[in-house]
């Protein structure tokens, strides 16, 4: 008789952390745990290479609406001083270039795994140990877990009927394919006008022989007005770090503006209009801080949105589009605000067509193209881009179990419950870099991110040094932060936006919360120092 062995799960790799995704977040957590605390440290990252949400956004056109000088890093000084940028805003393959050149400087390769997604992570409640399982079969455990998938990495693919019948190409822009797409004669359809669509307009306009943008909601725009940066401005920005971080950590929003105490209702009508006109000429999102209360006072709101409406008429040629591209429904910023290169200019060229879906909304895809209420457009290629399942999709697509086996999407059934977005109850030892709950999306992502990894890298080192396993959020303490979240939301014009991502208004079935915790970094930021400072206040830590 021959003895059958049963197949034996792989051996656990043991760690100190597991850390998941290589990004801005999962590459400087790797750097504080390994170089700092000394630990045994693995990344793991489901793309072929390092850069996060930089790997997969290849799209025409994707560049970072954050300036480059301050879209990076800002704990290493000798980093901070070498690297070069060469545009006001970073093209997605020089923030790749930047990643390689970070980790190559810290030595962090050694320690990511690529091509390895994480398929499961439970919490061992007897050992406080997650046990973290892989595509390829792996297992790993370690005492703490961080997550560092980023905001904006599951993609919102619209389920679209007929989909699957459709001759031609189609693709989401957060998973461009690594090798381009020759669109060269193609005809191209576009749905979606968020910051993705409107950077993606003009150059798939320019590269395609016709292009149909298919438009749910019409958006505003301010002009990015990128160009290459010159020597003195780089010699003037090194120069300026210090004061550069400084005021980045100190505004609300991780940018280094100098935000004005003036009010847009305190100034004349004259003088309004040429503030805005000088913040339109400067481009970028530094629009938002014309005024200080463009995001709290509707009057002022108003005063933003009507000129920013009048400025489409004005570039747009025919009336009828430049109507149609005008919103309406929504005041500016209320959802996330672009900035565009000659976004509006690309309706008065005459290979682009603008579909409007309020008016027509799209039926189902056929063998040709996408049939709307009206009529067939006939395409070679459909490009979605519709945006993310953003904030909690990522992390509920790690089918996270906590203590007694609670998975994460049960926990989050009515919306992400998080203790300053850094934790869950019932996940002991799960840290969330930017979660629900935090400033993240609302931020310069690297100013965030670095302030999450700080105070995570912080707490283990405590947690070490007192030879405590464990740490978790209490339930009271996440109900007091969700309320917070919520009040913060609140004494904002942000949840007035009702088809907003900040609030899960586009995907169908999820849970309407205003996610993103909208008080201010650099107030969060306080409030983080201070729990630590009191002890680990609102976590059980033992
Ligand atoms: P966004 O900002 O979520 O934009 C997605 C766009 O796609 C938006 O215009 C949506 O219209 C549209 N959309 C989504 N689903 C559909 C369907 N089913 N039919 C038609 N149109 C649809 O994503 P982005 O990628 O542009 O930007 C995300 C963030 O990435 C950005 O804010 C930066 O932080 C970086 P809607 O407005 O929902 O009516």
């Amino acid at each position: 008789m021959v003895a059958t062995a049963a197949i034996q799960p792989a051996e656990a790799q043991a760690y100190d952390a597991i850390v998941i995704g290589a990004g801005f977040s999962g590459l400087y957590q790797l750097h504080k745990l390994r170089d700092e605390l000394g630990l045994r440290v693995r990344v793991l990252d489901k793309a072929g290479g390092i850069g996060g949400t930089w790997y997969w956004n290849r799209y025409p056109g994707a560049r970072c609406d954050s300036e480059s000088y301050y879209y990076c890093y800002s704990f290493n000084k000798e980093i901070e001083q070498e690297w070069e940028w060469s545009e006001r805003y970073p093209e997605h393959s020089e923030i790749r270039r930047y990643f390689d050149f970070v980790a190559d400087r810290l030595d962090l390769r050694r320690d990511v795994q690529l091509s390895t997604e994480v398929t499961s992570a439970r919490f061992d409640g007897a050992r406080n140990l997650w046990l973290i399982e892989t595509d390829a079969g792996e297992r790993f455990e370690a005492r703490f877990l961080v997550t560092a998938v980023g905001c904006l990495s599951t993609a919102n693919v619209p389920k679209l009927p007929g989909l699957e019948t459709f001759k031609g190409q189609w693709y989401h822009t957060g998973a461009w394919p690594l090798e381009g797409v020759d669109l060269a004669g193609k005809r191209v359809g576009q749905i979606g006008t968020g910051s993705t669509g409107i950077q993606a307009a003009p150059v798939l306009a320019e590269q395609a022989a016709h292009l149909t943008v298919f438009q749910r909601t019409a958006n505003y725009s301010i002009p990015a007005r990128n160009r290459p940066m010159t020597a003195e401005e780089i010699r003037e920005i090194r120069a300026s770090y210090p004061e550069i971080w400084r005021k980045a950590r100190s505004g609300p929003n991780g940018h280094p503006f100098d935000i004005p105490t003036r009010s847009a209702l305190s100034v004349s009508d004259a003088e309004r209009e040429a503030i805005f006109e000088k913040a339109w000429e400067g481009g970028g999102l530094r629009f938002r801080a014309s005024f200080n209360d463009i995001l709290t006072n509707p009057a002022a709101n108003d005063a933003a949105s009507d000129f920013l409406r009048r400025k489409i008429r004005e570039v747009v040629k025919d009336p009828e589009v430049a109507e149609r591209l005008t919103p309406r429904d929504h005041g500016f910023a209320t959802k996330r605000p672009p900035i565009d290169t000659a976004y509006f200019e690309t309706f008065n060229r005459p290979n682009v067509l603008l579909v409007d879906l309020k008016a027509e909304p799209i039926v189902e895809a056929t063998e040709r193209g996408i049939r709307t209420s009206k009529r067939e457009y006939e395409l070679d290629v459909v490009v979605f881009a519709t945006g993310f399942d953003a904030l909690t999709g990522p992390l509920l697509a790690l089918n996270i179990h906590g203590e007694n086996g609670l998975p994460l999407s049960t926990a989050w059934a009515e919306g992400p419950r998080t203790y300053l977005g850094l934790q869950t109850p019932g996940f002991p030892n799960l840290f969330t870099i930017t979660g629900p709950g935090s400033p993240s999306v609302l931020t310069n992502m690297p100013i965030a991110i670095e302030q999450h990894v700080d105070w995570i890298t912080d707490c283990i080192r405590h947690m070490r040094q007192e030879g405590l396993e464990r740490i978790e959020a209490k339930p009271d303490a996440t109900e007091s932060w969700g309320a917070h979240v919520n009040e913060a939301a609140n004494a904002t014009l942000l949840p007035m936006a009702s088809s907003s991502w900040y609030l899960g208004a586009n995907v169908p079935g999820k849970p309407r919360v205003f996610m993103p915790y909208a008080g201010g970094l650099a107030r969060y930021a306080g409030i983080c120092s201070e729990v630590a400072r009191d002890g680990y206040r609102g976590f059980a830590l033992r």
